[in-house]
């Protein structure tokens, strides 16, 4: 028989040249994932940071790493400690970093070693607007994510804010490797609708694995 699609996880979708959604490569690691994270949230708990605007973003972060990236009246910016609570960033749990650089690998980007892990949190209506990701010094490395909890409509832009986007639905377990030429381009999360994940209730999470310095 033709077999177009097997339907065994995890399976891989390019997307752009350099980036590759990994499709459910995390579901096997899920839970254990969403217990750290309430780990690390238990020590720097997420926080909803003021933007340079001065608005307050709707999408809850905090971070694990050597480095965590936040916002305030100043600018953007990587950091060493969590300027909320005062202390450094609680370490990288060794399997977010090997799930990571597995993903890396798997893309095409081995040797990628991250030094950092942003941890977005997202409630119904949370949305992050079109932006590029160029606060890191490599810009050579890529960026890996991780999406856990209620789906989310992902969009993928180019390389001008106006320029045409696509639409890509990320749902729990989804990896997506950001490299090369797609390291720059434009993305955002729509508003996220409300629903209720088995794991994660009212929330989607996403993890950020980058290389700050
Ligand atoms: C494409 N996070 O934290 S992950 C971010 O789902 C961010 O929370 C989104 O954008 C989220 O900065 C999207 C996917 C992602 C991350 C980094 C990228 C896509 C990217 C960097 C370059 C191009
Ligand atoms: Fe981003």
């Amino acid at each position: 028989m033709l077999d177009l699609f097997s339907g065994e996880a995890p399976w891989s979708e390019p997307l752009a040249e350099g980036a590759q959604v990994l499709r459910r490569y995390a579901l096997a690691q899920a839970d254990a994932l969403l217990a750290e994270i309430e780990n690390i949230a238990a020590l720097n708990p997420f926080y909803h940071r003021i933007t340079p605007g001065g608005h307050r973003m709707s999408v809850a972060m905090t971070n694990c790493g050597d480095f965590g990236w936040s916002t305030n009246a100043r600018g953007y910016q990587y950091s060493r400690e969590d300027e909320e609570s005062g202390s450094r960033w609680p370490p990288m749990p060794a399997l977010f970093r090997s799930l990571a650089v597995a993903a890396a690998k798997e893309a095409g980007f081995s040797g990628f070693n991250p030094d950092a892990c942003l941890i977005n949190r997202y409630e119904p209506g949370a949305k992050l607007t079109l932006h590029q990701d160029k606060d890191e010094k490599d810009l050579r490395q890529p960026i890996v994510s991780v999406s856990l909890g209620l789906p989310a409509i992902f969009q993928f832009g180019g390389f001008e804010r106006d320029a045409a986007t696509q639409r890509i639905l990320l749902e729990h377990g989804d990896v997506v490797v950001w490299g090369g030429p797609s390291r720059l381009r434009y993305h955002g999360i729509l508003p996220l609708k409300a629903g209720i994940h088995p794991q994660c209730g009212a929330f989607r999470y996403n993890l950020t694995f980058r290389r700050a310095f």
